[in-house]
């Protein structure tokens, strides 16, 4: 049985721990957050006794194998080379960090550890994505020459995440970042990127709507489109809805979780909605059951010795998609991903 400690006890925090709880060969000894009555609150909700203030003092006082980092982005690299100084596994909450930087250091800090570090890059394992990513995968449309990956919404994300409303940037870093990753898992890494982006919301900071045209290193391409700020029935938060041209087939993820697969002249449809936990709520169950399949995987991935699809290593190059969305879309030029 593993046991961790998890660090930042605020808004999604819950989901992680209502996760953990149903995953057997792990378990969340104690809680840490500077927030006293939070750490309180998770403490007494989750039935942890073990509560800290501080991260370090958390490390040092438990038995611990690894930790699950659910704070903001600004906080992740003291708390992770601090981890990985205590020699334990890392979890770490997208986005992974603001800077490329950051985020390489914490890489090569958790290396020279010998540890493992997975970020909790979770859109990637809903499953109605997941069943996309196995189909094109298997080859049953061929080799795809074109993804359009798609967020739209109205749903007011400002009242859970106020922060979200108050920095530079917005839906690029934030939501984004998950739909760039399901286009990487799908089509493969990215050579440049093409992005505009612009805001709506006037209540809000940073950019509310990104269109961003990206050229994978297999030559095809990929169209990711993310807004905060469509008005439309039916409202289809927080589903991503995908669109795939291979060489002998088509897929469609539709909205209402419907997967359309048509090849040789047949059209299968199937139903791949999101399973509804009994702590989970909607619409948000589909992100929750995301949560405990990228946890599993965690699990998994230290039993078996092998790296987490969505490594620290691997999110440099999704981080990089979103550096390179906010250069190209301010200074109105394509980006080369190795130029970063
Ligand atoms: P939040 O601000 O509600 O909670 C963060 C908590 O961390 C706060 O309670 C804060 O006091 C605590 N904290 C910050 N720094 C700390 C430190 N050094 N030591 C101890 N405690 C500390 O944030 P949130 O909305 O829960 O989001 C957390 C992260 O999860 C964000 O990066 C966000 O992008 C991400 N998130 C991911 C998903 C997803 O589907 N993957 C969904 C929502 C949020
Ligand atoms: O923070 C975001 C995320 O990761 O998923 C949805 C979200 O909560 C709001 O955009």
């Amino acid at each position: 049985m593993l046991s961790g400690g998890l660090i930042g006890c605020g808004f999604f925090a819950s989901n992680h721990l209502h996760a953990w709880n149903m995953i057997p060969g792990a378990q969340i000894k104690a809680l840490c957050d500077r927030d006293g009555s939070k750490l309180a609150a998770a403490g007494d909700a989750f039935g942890i006794d073990r509560l800290y203030k501080d991260a370090k003092e958390m490390v040092e006082q438990e038995q611990l194998d690894f930790v699950d980092i659910v704070t903001t982005a600004p906080t992740h690299r003291p708390l992770v080379e601090m981890a990985a100084s205590q020699g334990l596994h890392i979890v770490c909450q997208k986005p992974f960090a603001t800077e490329l930087d950051d985020a390489r250091a914490m890489v090569a800090a958790v290396k020279a550890a010998g540890k493992t570090l997975m970020v909790h890059e979770n859109f990637r394992w809903q499953s109605a994505v997941r069943a996309v990513i196995e189909t094109v995968r298997s080859g049953r449309i061929g080799t795809p020459f074109f993804c359009r990956a798609s967020f739209r919404s109205g749903y007011d994300v400002f009242s859970g995440q106020p922060y979200l409303a108050e920095g530079e940037r917005f839906i690029i870093e934030d939501l984004g970042i998950h739909v760039l990753d399901i286009a990487r898992a799908i089509m493969g890494d990215v050579q440049r990127v093409a992005a505009t982006t612009c805001k709506i919301n006037p209540k809000i900071k940073g950019e509310d709507v990104a269109t961003i045209l990206m050229t994978h290193q297999s030559g095809m391409t990929s169209v990711v489109d993310c807004s905060y700020a469509t008005q439309r029935t039916p409202e289809t938060f927080p589903e991503t809805l995908l669109e795939i041209d291979g060489e002998t087939g088509t897929l469609r993820l539709e909205a209402g979780y419907r997967l359309v697969v048509q090849n040789g002249g047949r059209t299968e449809q199937r139903a791949v909605a999101p399973e509804l936990y009994d702590w989970a709520e909607r619409p948000w169950h589909n992100i929750q059951e995301s949560v405990v399949a990228i946890q599993q995987h965690f699990v998994e991935s230290l039993a078996s010795g092998t790296a987490p699809e969505t490594s620290g290593e691997d999110n440099l190059k999704t981080l990089a998609l979103v550096e390179a969305a906010y250069l190209s879309a301010s200074e109105g030029r394509t980006v080369e991903t190795d130029s970063l």
